[in-house]
């Protein structure tokens, strides 16, 4: 949550690979406060063009389309090297399903 440190980390020309997660919400705090049976309130965002924003900062900045996308564009970024923002767009919706109601309590 301090994206500016894209900045310490390219001037100090660091090799950081980034993952963002993108779901236009605070999407994990959405979800435990559904799991504990917290009505739904003010968890969504527009989010910026995260890539022009790394672009911004000088890092490169790239956004994934498919899982399979994910791991070509990590490989890439990785033997690049340098600092990488990859944006990957995530859905939430199945969590309540998987986490909490498949998974046998403690
Ligand atoms: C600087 C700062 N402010 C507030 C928080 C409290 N906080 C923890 S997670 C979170 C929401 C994060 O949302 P996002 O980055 O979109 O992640 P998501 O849960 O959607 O994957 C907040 C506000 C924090 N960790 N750091
Ligand atoms: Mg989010």
């Amino acid at each position: 949550m301090n994206s500016q440190e894209l900045e310490t980390a390219v001037r100090l020309k660091l090799n950081l690979v980034v993952l963002v997660l993108e779901d236009r919400a605070y999407g994990m705090i959405r979800w435990k406060q559904e799991a504990d049976g917290f009505a739904e309130f003010g968890l969504d965002f527009d989010n910026p063009d995260f890539v022009a924003y790394a672009k911004s900062y000088g890092a490169k900045g790239a956004r994934v389309g498919s899982a399979a996308e994910l791991k070509t564009t990590l490989e890439a970024a990785f033997r690049e090297g340098g600092v990488h923002l990859v944006v990957v767009p995530i859905d939430y919706s199945e969590n309540m399903r998987v986490l909490v109601h498949g998974l046998p309590s403690a």
